[in-house]
């Protein structure tokens, strides 16, 4: 792929069937124009932090696309809206969440859009299945800080 760039996607649901959007999800952004699915990390159980109801299904992805980043975010957005996703309240039970954590190096900080996504470091959801596919990207200060949060494979 010419020009491309590495990102790297969260995935979070804890409405309805959460495994199963969570799965769905990840073969729709593989299937995403321009752009190829590099590694799923396993799906993880977590506790929902500054939000509530059940607990989630949390996932990694890293994509190689030829995507910019507000093109790979609007698709991402579409996939999230295809999934019933609604958003009555900041950080509200949601039946998918797909974050964009990382665009290659790149640093973005735009209205709609920050990459490094800013919260990352500070979430066990992330950075657990971030590890498993991607170590090199978390360090092990960053997981010692997130040890009190509930996060299971
Ligand atoms: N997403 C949030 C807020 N809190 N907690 C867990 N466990 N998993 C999430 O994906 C999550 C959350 C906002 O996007
Ligand atoms: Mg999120
Ligand atoms: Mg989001």
């Amino acid at each position: 792929m010419r020009d491309s760039v590495v990102a790297t996607i969260g995935l979070g649901a804890n409405l309805g069937d959460a495994a199963a959007t969570v799965q769905v999800a990840i073969a729709s952004i593989g299937a995403l124009a321009q752009t190829q699915l590099l590694r799923a990390s396993s799906l993880y159980r977590s506790a929902p932090v500054d939000s509530s109801g059940p607990d989630y299904v949390n996932a990694v992805v890293q994509v190689r696309t030829a995507l910019s980043a507000p093109a790979l975010l609007a698709t991402l957005q579409t996939i999230e809206l295809a999934a019933g996703r609604e958003r009555p309240y900041r950080n509200a039970p949601r039946t998918l969440d797909l974050d964009l954590l990382l665009y290659g190096d790149a640093h973005i900080s735009s209205p709609a859009l920050t990459v490094p996504h800013p919260r990352m470091q500070q979430r066990a959801f992330v950075l657990l299945p971030l590890a498993e596919i991607a170590p090199q990207l978390v360090s092990a200060a960053a997981l010692h800080a997130v040890r009190g949060q509930r996060v299971q494979r």
